[in-house]
C-alpha cells in the first residue's frame, strides 16, 4: 500500500497508527503542505485527490481512499485483527463518538486551510489566530476529558479508535502549545498509547520526512 502524508498532519498520522495496529506494511509518499503555498495544490496531487488533503492510502489493487475515518474503517472491515473497534454496537458507537468529536468538531477548525483562509482573507493577526485555535481544542479537550474512560486507553483496556485520534490532536495541541494540564486524563491516554511501538514509530518526527 502507498500512503500520502505529511509528518506533522495528524489526519495523516491516524491512518499510520492504524496501518501499524494492523501489521500492514506500506510506502509514504511525502506531500509538504507549507512549502510553496502547499505541494498538496499541485495538479499531479490534484489527480490523486480532488481535495488536495492527506492523507491518501493508495490499496495494493490501486484503489484511491481519502478521509483518515473512512480509510481506518476499510483496514477493520478488510484486516478485522486486531480490531479497533469493540464487538457490541453500543461499545462501537461510543467509539466512534470520541473519534467524531475530534476529527469532526476539533480538527476541521485548526486544519490548514481554515487557518491559512483566517489570515489570508480575514486578514487576522497570528495572535487573533492562535487564540481561535486554543479555544477550539480546550473546548473539545474539556469534553473529552469528561468522556474518556482511561484503562489505561481512551475505551479501557483496548487500544481502539479513540485512541488513534486522540494521540495526533494531542501532539497539534503541544505543538501549537496549549496548556494541557487540565486534561490529565487525555494526557495519560497519550502516555499509554505512546508507549506501544505501533503509535511510536507513527509519531511525526519517526516519519520520513520529518523536519
Ligand atoms: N477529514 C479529513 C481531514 C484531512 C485534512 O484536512 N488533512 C490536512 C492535514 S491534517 C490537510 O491535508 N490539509 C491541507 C490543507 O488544508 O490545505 C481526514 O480525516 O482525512
Amino acid at each position: 500500500m502507498k500512503l500520502y502524508s505529511f509528518f506533522r498532519s495528524s489526519a495523516a498520522y491516524r491512518v499510520r497508527i492504524a496501518l501499524n495496529v494492523k501489521g500492514i506494511a506500506y510506502e509514504t509518499v511525502s506531500v509538504h503542505l507549507v512549502k510553496d503555498g502547499g505541494h498538496n495544490k499541485r495538479p499531479e496531487f490534484r489527480a490523486v485527490n480532488p481535495q488536495m488533503r492527506v492523507p491518501v492510502l493508495v490499496t495494493a489493487d490501486g484503489n484511491v481512499l481519502i478521509q483518515s475515518l473512512a480509510i481506518i474503517e476499510y483496514l477493520e472491515e478488510t484486516q478485522p485483527e486486531p480490531p479497533l473497534l469493540p464487538h457490541s454496537p453500543l461499545a462501537r458507537a461510543k467509539v466512534r463518538a470520541l473519534a467524531e468529536l475530534i476529527a469532526c468538531d476539533i480538527h476541521p477548525l485548526n486544519n490548514t486551510s481554515p487557518l491559512r483562509y483566517l489570515k489570508r482573507e480575514m486578514s487576522q493577526e497570528q495572535s487573533a489566530i492562535d487564540a481561535w485555535y486554543h479555544h477550539w481544542v480546550i473546548e473539545g479537550f474539556e469534553a473529552l476529558e469528561a468522556l474518556i474512560e482511561p484503562g489505561p486507553y481512551a475505551c479501557g483496556s483496548q487500544v481502539t479508535l479513540a485512541d488513534v485520534c486522540v494521540v495526533p490532536q494531542v501532539a497539534n495541541a503541544r505543538r501549537l502549545k496549549v496548556p494541557l494540564d487540565r486534561f490529565p486524563k487525555i494526557v495519560g491516554v497519550e502516555q499509554a498509547c505512546l508507549a506501544l511501538a505501533a503509535f511510536g514509530r507513527a509519531r511525526p518526527e519517526n516519519q520520513p520526512d520529518a523536519e
